[in-house]
Parts: structure tokens; C-alpha cells; sequence
């Protein structure tokens, strides 16, 4: 695609400005010299040639505006499908669309990866770069309760708010493909995509205890929970019993845990390994005494069975109160009600005191046949295993501090070394060697696990099994700005799914979206949305909405055909386009979104939606800026507005601020100061390659150019845009002194133009092109410019440095030490005494030491 270019670029259309100004600066301003005979008609011209150079400099905000239009007007990032280059899909993760003005945070998170796209672009990708907007989600929906402004009024306007402002950032984003959450055009499609894990089994309902934000009112997944506190308000999120929504990711779990070929963060894949959570063990029975009842336990330590002593169920495990005796039942019922108030988090923490209470009952330890008691108490989770235990006191600590609190017995079964049973201070956890275990003594645990299971499973009562943390994603949410569920309930209370073609399921407008308190959506007060017809039949629409993750767990795949009206993607296109090639965002989302995205992928992959099996080949998160250290914050005032920088500088040396100040993984800490160092860097930069300047010494000309595109193009595949700049920097001094022919000029615009797309693309303008800088190629560096046969160095004297000296790197030793001796400046303090050392380190001093 050709740039179509303004007749005058910036720079020459200010310099006919500033012609004209300078002759008509000095005719009006000549009288002066009479009003204050101390001035010359000379001072009055220096004065007039002063101003107009101040005049005349690179006007960054106005000449970014220009070539942000005429990007625009030449379609120059328009996607092309098409093309025969090789495809890169270089994507950020979208944003909330707030009203407020964007901050440095989304500075950092979308310029720098566009720097990158153009990079990309320049080494002859077909880069496609869209952007788009997470629209659905409680920040409107508060808003909207608050001021009684509509969720899809603010959104809008929000969206139009931070596009115009996006827009001035310059990034080669393909607006064409802009996609929004909140619009049907687009929820039509995530509704779609529930239909089809709906059909395919992998959509259900259940009653569940789930996590229960009293502030929002609404469920929260595991993943909103954090340290027991509701991730968006910070409420302390409670229990509650409801028939919710789920995806079944837990059947992708073992698929999750493979990250081949995958180029991510290691702690990423990490905290998603941990989170899913896989454990090899066992599951074993215990039969309860003196009735038919089953207890299954999971265990990783089968090879402890022999020292089972007693069973802890969880409180809310469905047999407690079946089990639990009358003399038992107020202590029971008193201990669940208590554990309903605490949540996973503070039920499992480390330290914290082991209760429960005894049911009365007992079952038969299947390896001794021994009658073990079976107690409840909170340390036992509902959500993990099968929510009992079998309790091992000696070889387990909490079973082993609940022991000792309740005076159950302790056996021992393990041993470090054959023979060395000894009394126990505290639970022996490691593997070791069986004791007391009848025919399994003396195997080691590892064997033992695996025998002991084996033996029960002949029986009926065990099996080995795989046991994930990951629990199934909690869809379904009590709110009103979401998609709604497409499904609906008929007479006898039976889910109907709704039919593809009657998609979308319009969410209303006209709503109270104050809640009620009665923990349902705003939309069951919508009698209208609620009550309907369908297939003949009187039906309830399911009033609850999908979790925002939903809608974010496909978009990428909406994104190269995000206007598409007959299906959500276009099968050939995406087949093209994905997966995701390079993926920006934040580290906070590894366990939520990029897991959530990964699965749905994974979905859509194995029947046959889409050919790629994972989304994002390549992920990089950013790391933070802070100001004085600390991280932002407007309680701490001291956030950065980037506007005020942005209208001052432009936002080709904001950016280029940003990415100077830290690795991009790392980030870094703002500098009030560091800004207009780099802003002085951008105008000498623009100056150097916008005048004449005679060529002083080629070779070291040629030396800077080539070593400066050497370095950007190694680091800038680290995302270390900081070195790069750096480089950028190093080369303007050397060519301040070298001086820079055309050909040159030409090499060294194509480096900066990633960092700074605006100046780069000016100055290619005055160096005579005519298409876009970013329709030409990234520069390929000589290594034969770059070798260097003579050094700098420095010469000291008795530690001092006193001279320094340039030399041929093959000289000799003796040669460069005479050459030294010989240095003026040197020479002086040798005479002052006598010389009883001298020292060559290569290539970098000559030191000399006298007395
Ligand atoms: C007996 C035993 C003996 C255990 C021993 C450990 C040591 P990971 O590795 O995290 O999977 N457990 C099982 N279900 C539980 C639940 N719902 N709530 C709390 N704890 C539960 O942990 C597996 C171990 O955690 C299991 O192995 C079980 O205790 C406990 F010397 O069984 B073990």
C-alpha cells in the first residue's frame, strides 16, 4: 500500500514560515534601536534570527497530527489478509473502556508493543495490529447505580473517549476491525460459543457453595477471590448456596498443563502449572461401621494407610449429618455453621489452630480393619479431592497437631532408616521406609504407594487417580451488565437452550439496576425479558449474565473479521491469522484470562472451530512504572498525567521516555527530568538529519551507523527498547563529531522509526522519500563497518588519569607503552620521579606508577 504525502512535509512548510517571518521580524522591529541606542541593527538581526530558530525547531504535537491523518487517509494499517508476506498477529490485551483520560499505564502497555509491530512490519511481516474494548463489567453497571446514567450510554461514550485519545498515541492499529464486548454484534457471538460447550456437555448447572461478594452482590470465580477479599471492591467475600452456571475446564486440565511450544514467561506457565494443580494418588474406601455408607478419601500417601487412627470429613461433606449420632448432633451442627463463615483461604492457612468436632461414628480402616472414629473439621476443603480425609497423625502435620489437641492416637509407619522408631515432637512427613504395616513393611513409600493401592483396588475398595486444584469456571453472575445466558426454563423448571439463529438474546435497556438484595440479577425485575414465549411454549429466561472473562476468552479470534455477520470468526482467515504471535499484558492475568483463553481455544480446536491449538505463541508481560519508587497512585498523588506530557513533547518522545527508563518486562521509575532528555536527544536528532552536514571521517561515520543497527536489532528482540535507545543515543554523539552523509541518514531513520514513528517518518520526507518510512525495510548491518583497528586509552599516573592516547590494537606492548610515556600530559608527572612501574591493560589503560 502506498503513502500518498502531504505537499509539504512539517519541516519545510515551517522553514517558508520562518522566512517569512525572519524578514518581516526585522523590518518591524528595526525601530527599537531608536527607541534604546544601545542596541545595533546588528542586535536587533541576532535577536530576530534567535527567535525564528526557536520557531522554526521540530514541532513534535503538529506534526504528529499530520501524519497521523495522512496514515490514515493512505489506509497505510489497513490489514490485508491477503498478502503473500508472512503473517505476525501482534496483539494487546484490550482495555475497560473508562472515561478518564488514559494514564501511563496504558502508555506502557500499548507503545512499546507497537514499537514493535513496526519493527516487525519493517522486517517484511504483514503485521496485524487491532485494538478493541472489554466493554461488559461492574465499573458501568456501579455508575450507573451511582448516577442513574445508562451502562451502555457511559460505555459508548467512554469508547469514543479513549479511541480519540488512542488515536493521538499514533500505534498502527487497524480501526476497521475495532471490536466492543458490550455491543450484540459481538455478545451475539459469545452467546453462541456458551451454546456450544452447552451441547457438547461442557455447560452446566449446579448448586454450589460459592463465593458471595455482599457488596457487588454478585459470585465470584476462585480466581476474583484474593487472600479471602473480592478482587474488583475488596469486600470480604462470603458463602452462598446457588444454582450457578460452569464451564467444565477441569476436563482440559491435563491438556492445560502442556505448554510446547509455547515462548512464555517461565513463572507464567508456573503459576498456571500450580493453579491447575495436578496430584498423583489415590482413592481409597472406607467402609463406616455398622452401616452401608462409603467413605472415599483422596490420598498422595497410600503408604501411610496403616497409620490411619481416625477420618476427618469437611463440614459441608453430604454424609455428616447422616453419620453423626444424636448425642453428637448440637456440636456438629454448631461446628458447620461456623465453618460457613470462613472461607477456603482461611480454612487451609498455615498456623492456624485445628478444630472440629467428633460425629459419633466410626469407619474401617481397610488395611488394619481397625475401627477409626470419623470427625469434621474445617481444615478439610468441600473443593478438593473428595472432601475427606484420611488422617495420618504421624506422618501429617495438621492431622498430627488435631491429634494431639483431641488426644487421638498416633501410630507410626514410616521411618527415615529400618529400625529407628522412636517416639514423635512433631509428624515425620518425608518418604521413607514401612513399618507396622503388616505384609508392606519394610518397602519404601514410593513402592509402597503404588502396592498398597494395587491390593486395595483387588478389593473394590481403591484406584489410583489424578486429582487437579483446578475447579470448573463459574460463569454465571447476579449483574446486569453482561451477555446474557441463552437459555431459557420451561414449565417444569428444565433448561431449553436457545436456537443459534434466534441469537443474540438483546440484553435490555430499560432496567433498575439498583439490587434488590435478593442475590438475582436486575434483569428478573424486566417482566418483558423475562416472560416470553418460545417454541409455542410459556418460558422463564435465565436472568443471570456471563462472567466479563467470557467475552475475553475469544476475541482475538473475532479480531481479523471482527464485522463478520454470519458466524463469530471467518474459519479461512483465522486459520491464516492465529495463533496470536506476540500477546502484551499483564502478569495478573496468568491464572484468569490467559488460562480461561487457553481453554476456550483448546475447545474450539478440538471440534473443529479453528486449526491452531494454542492462542498466544509468544507472551510478554510489562513490568510497572513507578514515580519515587513507588507504584502509582491517586491517594499518593503522585500519578503522571501523560497529557500533559504528551501536548508538551509529543507522543514520539513520551513513548520513547517510557521505553528508555527500563527493560519493558521490568519498567522503571519516572523522572520529570528524564523526559526532557530525551526530548533534547529527538531535536538534535531531527536537526542532525534534517541539515547538511559534511563528512568528517567515513569510516567512524559508518562505524557509529552500523554498530547502532547491530545493537537495536539484538535488543529490541528482547523487548529491551532501553539499550536501544541507548544506542540511538550513542550514535548521535559519535555523528555530532563524524557528520552523516544521506545513504546514512536514510539507515538511521529506518532504526528510530519503531521508537519514534512520527520523526521518522518527517525526516524521511526531507530526505526525499515519498512512501512511508515503515514501507521500507529494517536495515541489515555490515560487520566489516564495524570492526574497529584502533582504540582509545587512557593513561594514568599513579592511579591519576593524566592523557590518553589513541593506538592501532596490533601495536606492541612496548610500542604503546613508549607512545604513553611520550603524551604531554603524562610525560610531566614521569619526571617527577623515578618510574618503578608500568602496567598495560588491553585495549583499555596504561598505568604508570612513580616515586
Ligand atoms: C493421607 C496423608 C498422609 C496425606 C500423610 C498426606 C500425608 P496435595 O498434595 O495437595 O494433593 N487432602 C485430601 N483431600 C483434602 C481436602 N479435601 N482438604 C484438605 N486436605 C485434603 O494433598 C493431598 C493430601 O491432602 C492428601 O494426602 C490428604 O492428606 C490431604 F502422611 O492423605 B493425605
Amino acid at each position: 500500500m502506498k503513502i500518498h504525502r502531504l505537499e509539504h512535509c512539517t519541516f519545510k512548510h515551517t522553514w517558508k514560515f520562518a522566512r517569512t517571518y525572519f524578514i518581516w521580524a526585522n523590518l518591524l522591529t528595526w525601530p527599537i534601536i531608536v527607541i534604546f541606542p544601545p542596541l545595533s541593527i546588528c542586535d536587533i538581526f541576532l535577536m530576530n534570527f534567535y527567535v525564528t530558530i526557536f520557531m522554526a525547531h521540530y514541532n513534535a504535537p503538529e506534526t504528529e497530527k499530520k501524519w497521523q491523518k495522512q496514515w490514515d487517509e493512505s489506509q497505510l494499517y489497513k490489514s490485508d489478509f491477503d498478502s503473500d508476506k508472512p503473517k505476525y498477529y501482534n496483539l494487546v490485551m484490550f482495555p475497560y473502556p473508562s472515561g478518564d483520560t488514559l494514564h501511563v499505564g496504558h502508555w506502557y502497555n500499548y507503545a512499546p508493543p507497537d514499537s514493535w509491530g513496526r519493527y516487525m512490519r519493517m522486517k517484511g511481516f504483514q503485521v496485524f495490529e487491532p485494538f478493541g474494548y472489554d466493554s461488559f463489567g461492574l465499573p458501568a453497571e456501579n455508575y450507573a447505580i451511582k448516577t442513574g446514567v445508562n451502562p451502555d450510554d457511559s460505555t459508548n461514550e467512554n469508547i469514543a473517549t479513549m479511541t480519540r485519545q488512542m488515536k493521538e498515541m499514533g500505534c498502527m492499529y487497524d480501526w476497521d476491525t475495532s471490536l466492543a464486548t458490550s455491543q450484540a454484534d459481538y455478545y451475539r457471538w459469545t452467546q453462541w460459543l456458551f451454546l456450544q460447550l452447552y451441547k457438547k456437555g461442557l455447560a452446566y448447572k449446579k448448586l454450589a457453595p460459592v463465593n458471595w461478594c455482599p457488596k457487588d452482590q454478585t459470585v465470584l470465580a476462585n480466581e476474583q477471590v484474593v487472600d479471602g477479599h473480592c478482587e474488583r471492591c475488596g469486600t470480604e467475600v462470603t458463602k452462598k448456596n446457588l444454582s450457578q452456571w460452569f464451564f467444565k475446564i477441569r476436563d482440559y486440565a491435563e491438556k492445560l498443563l502442556n505448554f510446547e511450544g509455547l515462548d512464555w514467561p517461565e513463572k507464567t506457565k508456573l503459576m498456571q502449572q500450580h493453579w491447575i494443580g495436578r496430584s498423583e494418588g489415590s482413592e481409597l474406601i472406607f467402609q463406616v461401621d455398622g452401616c452401608d455408607e462409603k467413605i472415599a478419601v483422596f490420598t498422595t500417601r497410600a503408604d501411610t494407610l496403616f497409620g490411619c487412627t481416625y477420618m476427618v470429613l469437611a463440614p459441608e461433606h453430604p454424609l455428616v449429618l447422616d453419620l453423626t449420632t444424636p448425642e453428637n448432633k448440637a456440636a456438629v451442627e454448631e461446628y458447620m455453621e461456623k465453618a460457613k463463615h470462613k472461607n477456603d483461604i482461611e480454612r487451609s492457612a498455615e498456623g492456624k489452630e485445628k478444630n472440629g468436632a467428633f460425629t459419633g461414628s466410626y469407619a474401617i480402616n481397610p488395611a488394619t480393619g481397625e475401627k477409626v472414629p470419623v470427625w469434621i473439621a474445617d481444615y478439610v476443603l468441600m473443593t478438593y479431592g473428595t472432601g475427606a480425609v484420611m488422617a495420618v497423625p504421624a506422618h501429617d502435620d495438621r492431622d498430627f497437631e488435631f491429634a494431639k489437641k483431641y488426644d487421638l492416637p498416633i501410630k507410626t509407619v514410616i521411618v527415615e532408616k529400618a529400625s529407628n522408631e522412636k517416639n514423635l515432637e512433631q509428624a515425620f512427613t518425608a518418604y521413607g521406609i514401612l513399618v507396622n504395616s503388616g505384609e508392606f513393611s519394610e518397602l519404601s513409600s514410593e513402592e509402597a504407594r503404588k502396592k498398597i493401592t494395587l491390593w486395595l483396588e483387588e478389593k473394590g475398595l481403591g484406584k489410583l487417580t489424578i486429582n487437579y486444584k483446578l475447579r470448573d469456571w463459574l460463569v454465571s453472575r447476579q449483574r446486569y451488565w453482561g451477555a446474557p445466558i441463552p437459555v431459557l426454563y420451561d414449565e417444569n423448571d428444565e433448561a431449553v437452550a436457545v436456537d443459534e439463529a434466534d441469537l443474540p438474546v438483546v440484553l435490555p435497556r430499560d432496567v433498575d439496576f439498583v439490587p434488590k438484595g435478593d442475590g438475582k440479577s436486575p434483569l428478573n425485575s424486566v417482566a418483558e425479558f423475562v416472560n416470553v414465549e418460545y417454541k409455542g411454549k410459556k418460558m422463564r429466561r435465565e436472568v443471570d449474565t456471563m462472567d466479563t472473562f467470557v467475552d475475553s476468552s475469544w476475541y482475538f479470534l473475532r479480531y481479523p473479521t471482527a464485522k463478520l455477520d454470519s458466524a463469530p470468526f471467518d474459519k479461512e482467515v483465522v486459520a491464516k491469522m492465529l495463533p496470536v504471535d506476540m500477546y502484551v499484558g499483564g502478569a495478573e492475568h496468568a491464572c484468569m484470562h490467559l488460562l480461561y483463553a487457553r481453554f476456550i481455544n483448546m475447545f474450539l480446536y478440538d471440534h473443529g472451530y479453528i486449526t491452531n491449538k494454542e492462542p498466544f505463541k509468544r507472551l510478554i508481560h510489562q513490568g510497572f512504572i513507578t514515580r519515587n519508587g513507588a507504584k502509582m497512585s491517586k491517594s499518593k498523588g503522585n500519578v503522571v498525567s501523560p497529557d500533559e506530557y504528551v501536548s508538551k513533547y509529543g507522543s514520539d518522545i513520551f513513548r520513547m521516555y517510557l521505553m528508555f527508563m527500563g527493560p519493558f518486562t521490568e519498567g522503571g521509575d519516572w523522572n520529570d527530568q528524564g523526559i526532557t532528555g530525551v526530548a533534547r536527544f529527538a531535536n538534535r536528532f531531527y536537526t542532525l538529519m534534517t541539515s547538511e552536514s559534511a563528512v568528517s571521517d567515513e569510516a567512524a561515520m559508518r562505524r557509529a551507523v552500523h554498530k547502532a543497527i547491530k545493537k537495536v536489532s539484538q535488543d529490541i528482540e528482547r523487548f529491551n527498547f532501553n539499550t536501544c535507545i541507548a544506542a540511538l543515543m550513542e550514535f548521535m554523539n559519535e555523528a555530532v563529531k563524524t557528520g552523516v552523509d544521506k545513504e546514512n541518514k536514510q539507515l538511521i531513520t529506518r532504526l528510530i522509526a519503531p521508537f519514534a514513528p512520527h520523526l521518522a517518518e518527517e525526516i524521511w520526507g526531507h530526505l526525499g522519500e515519498k512512501d512511508s518510512v515503515f514501507n521500507s525495510t529494517w536495515p541489515a548491518f555490515n560487520p566489516e563497518f564495524i570492526h574497529e583497528d584502533s582504540v582509545n586509552l587512557a593513561v594514568q599516573v599513579n592511579g591519576k588519569v593524566r592523557g590518553e592516547i589513541r593506538v592501532a590494537k596490533e601495536l606492541a606492548q612496548e610500542e604503546i607503552l613508549a607512545l604513553a610515556k611520550a603524551e604531554l600530559g603524562v610525560a610531566k608527572y614521569l619526571a617527577e620521579g623515578k618510574l618503578v612501574k608500568e602496567i598495560y591493560v588491553k585495549e583499555k589503560l596504561v598505568s604508570f606508577v612513580v616515586k
